[in-house]
C-alpha cells in the first residue's frame, strides 16, 4: 500500500460517529474559543471513553479534526467559433474549454463528498471551477460519468449539414483531458473521446424530434487502479481495470406553444 493523500474523504470517517456523540452528549465549547481547545476537549473526551479510532496503539490524525479558513481561487473558459458554408447549409465548429483545477483527490463536482483541500495534508485552497450544471458539452463523460466540467481541458470540433429546411445533422467530437492527474481515478492526465451524433427535425409549426447517438472511448485516466491506487501491483483488489466504452441514445419529441 503506498503511502500518500487519502481518494476522496480526507476526514477520517472513524472519527465520524464519535464526534456526533461528543457533539450530542457534551456541553457546547463557548463561543469564540480557540479551535485547538476544541480539538484537545475532544480528543480529551474520546480517549476517557475509549471511542472508536482514539484506542491504544491507534495514530490519530489531529490535523483531520481541525477546522480553518480556506482560499478560493478558479477560472473557466469557453471559445466557440463557426465557418459557415453552401448557403449556411455546412456549419464547421470548433470549441474550446477550460476549468481550472485542483491536485487534491477526486474531480471535486461533489464538494462535500470529494472535498478539495484537507488541513491535515497542508492543503488550504479550492482550485476547481465547476461549469454551470446546465451547459452540456457532450452526452456521456462529463454530463453522466464525471457530472459537470471541471479541472479539465477540452477541445470539440463539430460539423452540422442542414439536408433540407429544418431537417439536418451534426457530428461531434470532443477530446478531454485533466488538468491534475491526482484528481482523476487512473491517475493520468487523458480521460477520453466521445463522439456525438445528433439528427434533428424542427417543423414550422411548433413540432421538434430529434434522435442522439453517444460513443465514448475511454483514455487512462478512467482506470481503476484497484485498492492501491497505482498503476499494477499484486493480488486481485490491487489489479487495475480499464474503462469500457459506452453508449447513449436520447430521443426526444418536442411540442412547442
Ligand atoms: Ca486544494
Ligand atoms: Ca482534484
Ligand atoms: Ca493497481
Amino acid at each position: 500500500m503506498p503511502l500518500g493523500r487519502p481518494h476522496s474523504k480526507d476526514y477520517p470517517e472513524k472519527y465520524k460517529n464519535s464526534f456526533e456523540l461528543y457533539q450530542l452528549t457534551q456541553p457546547p465549547v463557548p463561543a469564540g474559543s480557540p479551535m485547538a481547545d476544541q480539538v484537545a476537549a475532544y480528543l480529551e473526551w474520546a480517549i476517557i471513553q475509549q471511542q472508536d479510532g482514539f484506542e491504544k496503539g491507534e495514530i490519530i490524525n489531529i490535523g483531520a479534526l481541525a477546522e480553518g479558513s480556506v482560499d478560493i481561487m478558479q477560472f473557466g473558459a469557453v471559445l466557440q467559433g463557426d465557418y459557415r458554408m453552401l448557403d449556411d447549409k455546412l456549419i464547421l465548429g470548433l470549441e474550446l474549454g477550460f476549468a481550472s483545477g485542483d491536485n487534491s483527490p477526486g474531480m471535486g463536482v461533489r464538494p462535500f463528498a470529494e472535498k478539495q483541500f484537507s488541513y491535515a495534508h497542508g492543503d488550504t485552497n479550492i482550485n476547481n471551477f465547476r461549469f454551470n450544471l446546465d451547459y452540456h458539452v457532450d452526452m456521456i463523460l462529463w454530463r453522466e460519468i464525471v457530472g459537470t466540467v471541471t479541472d479539465a481541458f477540452y477541445l470539440k470540433p463539430s460539423v452540422r449539414y442542414d439536408v433540407a429546411e429544418g431537417f439536418g445533422a451534426k457530428l461531434s467530437a470532443v477530446y478531454s483531458s485533466a488538468i491534475y492527474s491526482d484528481s482523476t481515478r487512473g491517475k493520468s492526465h487523458p480521460l477520453g473521446l466521445e463522439f456525438n451524433l445528433d439528427i434533428f427535425y424542427f417543423s414550422d409549426d411548433n413540432f421538434h424530434a430529434g434522435i442522439a447517438y453517444g460513443l465514448l472511448i475511454p483514455f487512462n485516466g478512467m482506470d481503476d487502479l484497484g485498492d492501491d491506487m497505482a498503476r499494477g501491483g499484486i493480488g486481485e483488489a490491487n489489479q487495475d481495470d480499464g474503462g469500457n466504452i459506452a453508449h447513449r441514445i436520447l430521443g426526444r419529441l418536442v411540442l412547442y406553444f
